[in-house]
């Protein structure tokens, strides 16, 4: 087709994928666009991976930072990774490849809020970012970007980055333009004004990312689809998690505590997350919205249902039939959607305002109340926080969830002790599993761990955490948080050592 760059100058930087890649040396911070899968350069990480790779044929060492918006896909970090390309990752990856090799600790990973990562970046606390490799929908006239599916950390990398390459993708949406809005107006401390964002649907910026023209120094045109991950049809556990967070919110409606079309809803990654926005649309709530990180196909269906009115969201996560859905229908989902950078959508001043509904995954919950969302048995990491921690601190309510039990019932996913801490107790006002749901607000530690043992514990492992509650209360030399601290991480130990807790 035709070509979407329309800017004379960044016509002219148009070259092939390796030869941009060649312009990335050993050594340098890259800030790639991605997030979730959506919006990541195509061509020039794998490019890149590839000349990685022969250098170390040569017996050369050839590594790079690489910071993203969050996880990516496999011709990215998992390329990347393959070829031990990577010195650093920051901030959410998912990738197995990744995984292995910061969990064999051959890859450092700095695991940060997400809407940490742009004012980190301003205020040079993760040193210099050298190189931005940002993808595109197309190129104005005039040289303004037009953003692609996942807006992320893309206008700090463009505004920080000494160098840009440009991936231009002709496969993304041409109505893409005008579904973003890119703020501004943020500034370091002591110079902060208020962000004016009043209502999930107010646009408070302009539809275009700014660029530098005599900073690119390379564009590349690509023409490839976005990964997609598919979401498994809700099981059992999933709908009754849902089931219990919808008695709930409509438990809070009859109260007051919630107005009739709820609050701003935030929605994690996966599947059980995809699942209580399937049963949101079947509830019986109406006119609802969101602001939330990532759109996945739950919050589309609602958003064509009509029980959804607006999304706003720094990324869509869709499968690739939602995605081939929406992609046939964009236009009508204008005004809609609304595409933010990532330290607008998680922003903790504007979930604050919002009231925002957390619900949010999480590997395991202890019996007061801790949350771990990214650590397999304390040591191996599994994701990142991504923006949990950003909804969770300053929601109106924080929502965990998460089956009461993992590896076919091995593994309680209620413990008496986290192995690893992301949201303590300070944060975390509901847990969910398919069990039952435990409303922790206004109940002090040990009345925290009664409710969650009963209500959300497998009746498998609930009379051990029971006992060990109970012989706590009576040893612990503390009767605020009673623990057993020789005995508080056997459960783990027990799983390491044996396979079964
Ligand atoms: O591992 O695939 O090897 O079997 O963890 O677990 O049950 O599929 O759940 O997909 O919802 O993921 C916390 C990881 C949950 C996710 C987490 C194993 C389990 C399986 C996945 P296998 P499930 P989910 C905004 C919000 C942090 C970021 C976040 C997450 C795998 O929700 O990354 O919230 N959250 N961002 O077997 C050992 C346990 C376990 C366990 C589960 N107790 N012990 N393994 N597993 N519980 C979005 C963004 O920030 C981008």
């Amino acid at each position: 087709g035709a070509s979407r760059v329309h800017n004379a100058a960044l016509r002219s930087k148009i070259m092939s994928a390796e030869e941009a890649a060649n312009l990335i040396p050993s050594g340098v911070n890259v800030g790639m666009s991605g997030f979730t899968g959506a919006g990541y350069p195509k061509v020039v990480p794998s490019a890149l991976a590839k000349r990685i790779m022969d250098a170390n044929l040569y017996g050369k060492k050839f590594k790079i930072g690489v910071w993203t918006g969050a996880s990516t896909a496999p011709d990215l970090d998992g390329a990347l990774a393959m070829v031990d390309g990577v010195e650093l990752r920051l901030p959410y990856q998912s990738d197995p490849t990744c995984r292995k090799r910061i969990n064999a600790g051959e890859m450092e990973y700095i695991d940060i809020h997400l809407s940490h990562v742009a004012q980190f970046v301003w205020s040079g606390f993760l040193g210099k970012l050298d190189i931005a490799v940002v993808e595109v929908a197309g190129i104005l006239e005039d040289g303004r970007l037009i953003p692609s599916s996942s807006v992320g950390n893309n206008k700090t990398w463009l505004d920080q980055a000494d160098k840009v390459i440009l991936e231009v993708n002709s496969w993304q949406n041409p109505h893409l333009e005008g579904m973003h809005d890119i703020y501004y107006g943020t500034s370091l401390p002591p110079n902060r004004r208020p962000i004016p964002l009043i209502k999930t649907s107010d646009r408070i910026g302009e539809p275009y990312l700014r660029c530098d023209p005599s900073k690119v120094i390379a564009v590349v045109e690509t023409n490839s689809p976005d990964r997609n991950s598919a979401f498994s049809t809700p099981d059992d556990n999933s709908r009754k998690i849902a089931g219990h967070i919808l008695e709930f919110m409509e438990h809070e409606v009859k109260l007051g505590r919630l107005p009739a079309n709820l609050l701003p809803l935030q929605s994690g990654v996966g599947n059980i997350a995809n699942a209580v926005m399937g049963s949101l649309n079947e509830g019986p709530f109406d006119n609802l919205t969101a602001y939330t990180e990532v759109l996945q196909d739950g919050m589309l269906e609602m958003l064509k249902s009509g029980k959804l009115t607006c999304a706003s969201a720094t990324a869509f996560s869709l499968s690739s039939g939602a995605l081939a859905e929406l992609n046939a229908d964009l236009e009508r989902y204008r005004d809609s959607i609304i595409l933010r950078p990532q330290e607008i959508s998680n922003h903790p001043e504007i979930i604050r305002r919002l009231g925002v509904i957390a619900m949010n995954g999480m590997i395991e919950a202890d019996i007061y109340g801790n949350v771990n969302s990214t650590h397999v048995m304390g040591t191996k990491i599994m994701n990142g926080i991504g923006g949990s921690g950003d909804f969770a601190r300053n929601a109106y309510i924080s929502i965990f969830m998460t089956p009461s039990q993992a590896k076919n019932g091995e593994i309680s996913c209620i413990v008496p002790m986290v192995s690893h801490v992301d949201h303590t107790e300070h944060d975390v006002q509901i847990l969910v599993t398919e069990q039952g749901l435990a409303d922790l607000r206004g109940l002090s530690p040990k009345q925290r761990a009664k409710v969650v043992i009963e209500n959300c514990a497998h009746p498998h492992f609930r009379p051990a955490l029971m006992d060990y509650y109970k012989r706590s209360l009576d040893l612990s030399p503390g009767k605020q948080t009673p623990h057993l601290l020789d005995e508080a991480l056997s459960w783990h130990l027990n799983y390491l050592r044996s396979g079964r807790m």
